[in-house]
């Protein structure tokens, strides 16, 4: 089973910490159907070389495609094609472009795969395995347990990343969940007692969930916090501003150990807010959602998008300024991306605005349409620039200074400026297969409350 690197995060150079953050859990989670016979083993190219001429020719090899990682995962594909091995390609751009993807694999999976992946599974091992697998019954009810034994712990810094959930029960046009989920539920969790299993197998203290909005369902979430209470756990997540702001969530949700949340801003400009159907936060105080994380000892990564439409050369430091003197932790920019399938891609198409369709350079870092209020250079200078802006130490000693204690000042300076500010100490850590053992480091941060 493959996950295969976009360039970057293979370079012999320099390795950016966020590609050893997190193991191949969408990997691991369709291993637990393999029969126990089977001979299997995980190769995720963000943190290993991999060696395709090794002399091995598996019955069956799965690769998952994402957008950025496709170029990759065909080259992988037709690889193992060519040696004679049965390939299967499922993931994010595979159900973005089928047709695509259907020229490098013997058989392609369009959505989740919990629903497709087994029985596919049983027409493969009976030789009369489908072309197509469309995914249409969503449920998480009968989810073998993740096979955890085949990710090596010691790659990542948070091996303990975990998602109870799929989807998310918005849909803003811009984001890849109504496309991937078409054709059957777009939101759905696992029971609380599954989800509360999965969490005690897992060891140590601390958790990160990549569900995309862990708060979408109240009453599972309530369950979730009210059982993990006690359980002397650290962890973070990602939310919407409106469930920061819902009464009595949050609260329950550090109760139970939240200690930073990833929340969505996406844009300081309102009237983007309407164009991108990102309702969940129009017309919401975001000064108030960053004070209520605050008051309740949650650290903030705010996530931002420039280039909407509404977007003039002003935005990049109106956007820095706010999050700095708001006192978030951590941000992370992007440049407006048209993914495939999306109904931006569509409006962006449309209009004739596409500069290419290059997938590899759809990584959010690189401007691939043509903006409304500024050139594309300005677009892609102005990125940069707010990653350095807010990431100065001047900012971040601003950013730290909001804080009213002398330990929420301290929090603050060590996770924004261990984050970014240590890249060279992360790179040989990563080298070394040395990473995890910053994660008590990352522990005592966030347990600065
Ligand atoms: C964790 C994460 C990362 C991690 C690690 C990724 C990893 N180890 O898988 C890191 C930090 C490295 C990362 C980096 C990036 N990411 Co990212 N990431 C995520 C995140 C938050 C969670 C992924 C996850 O674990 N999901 C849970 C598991 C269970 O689901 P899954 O992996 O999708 O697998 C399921 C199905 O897809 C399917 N499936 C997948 N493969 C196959 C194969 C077969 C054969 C079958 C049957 C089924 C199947 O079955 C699985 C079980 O249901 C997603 C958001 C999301 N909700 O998916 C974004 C997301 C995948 N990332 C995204 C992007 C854009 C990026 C970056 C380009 C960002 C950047 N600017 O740096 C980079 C580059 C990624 C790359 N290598 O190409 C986009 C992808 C868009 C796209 N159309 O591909 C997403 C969707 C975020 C978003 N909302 O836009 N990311
Ligand atoms: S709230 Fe986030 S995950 Fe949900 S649809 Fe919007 S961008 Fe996607």
């Amino acid at each position: 089973m493959f996950l295969p690197a976009l360039t970057e995060a293979i370079s012999p150079l320099f390795r950016p910490i966020k590609y050893s953050l997190f193991p191949p859990l969408g990997l691991a989670t369709l291993a637990g159907y393999l029969p126990a016979s089977a001979q299997v083993s995980i190769h995720d190219e963000h943190v290993q070389r991999l060696d395709l001429d090794d002399g091995e020719v598996p019955d069956l090899v799965v690769v998952q495609v994402y957008i950025t990682s496709a170029r990759r995962a065909y080259e992988i594909a037709d690889h193992y094609r060519a040696l004679g091995s049965y390939v299967v390609l499922g993931g994010l751009h595979v159900t973005s472009l089928p047709e695509e993807a259907a020229q490098h694999g013997d058989t392609i999976f369009l959505g989740p795969g919990e629903d497709t992946w087994p029985v596919f599974l049983r027409d493969w091992a009976q030789g009369v395995a489908k072309a197509r697998y469309v995914s249409v019954n969503r449920s998480l009810a009968s989810l073998p347990p993740i096979r955890r034994d085949l990710i090596q712990r010691e790659r990542y810094l948070v091996p303990n990343s975990i998602v109870v959930s799929r989807g998310c029960p918005h849909h803003c046009d811009f984001c890849y969940k109504d496309a991937f989920f078409e054709g059957g539920k777009s939101f759905y969790t696992q029971t609380v007692d599954a989800a509360l299993a999965e969490i005690d197998r897992l060891p140590g203290r601390h958790l990160y969930f990549l569900d995309d909005h862990l708060f979408g369902n109240r009453r599972f979430a309530e369950a979730l916090f009210a059982g993990m209470r006690g359980s002397n756990r650290l962890w973070q997540a990602a939310a919407t501003v409106d469930a920061v702001l819902a009464p009595g969530l949050l609260e329950q949700a550090v109760a139970a150990g939240l200690r930073s949340l990833f929340v969505g801003f996406e844009t300081v400009n309102a009237p983007n807010l309407a164009e991108q159907r990102k309702r969940q936060n129009v017309g919401r105080d975001y000064a108030a959602v960053v004070r209520r994380l605050h008051d309740n000892g949650v650290m903030v990564n705010g996530s931002f998008v420039f280039g909407m439409d509404g977007d003039g050369p002003d935005v990049f430091d109106r956007t820095v300024d706010w999050a700095i003197g708001a006192g978030i932790e951590t941000a992370t920019f992007h440049i407006m991306t048209p993914y495939p399938g999306t109904a931006l891609f569509d409006r962006i198409a449309a209009q004739n605005r596409l500069l290419h369709r290059d997938w590899e350079r759809y990584d959010t870092r690189q401007v691939v349409f043509e903006p409304r209020g500024m050139a594309p250079s300005q677009l892609e200078a102005g990125y940069w620039r707010a990653y350095k802006d807010f990431y100065r130490w001047g900012s971040i000693w601003r950013g730290a200074s909001s804080k009213p204690t002398t330990r929420g000042r301290l929090r603050h300076m060590a996770y924004s400026a261990g984050w970014k500010k240590f890249e060279p100490m992360w790179n040989a850590l990563i080298r070394g297969r040395q990473v995890l053992r910053a994660l008590p480091l990352l522990e005592s941060v966030l347990s600065m409350k």
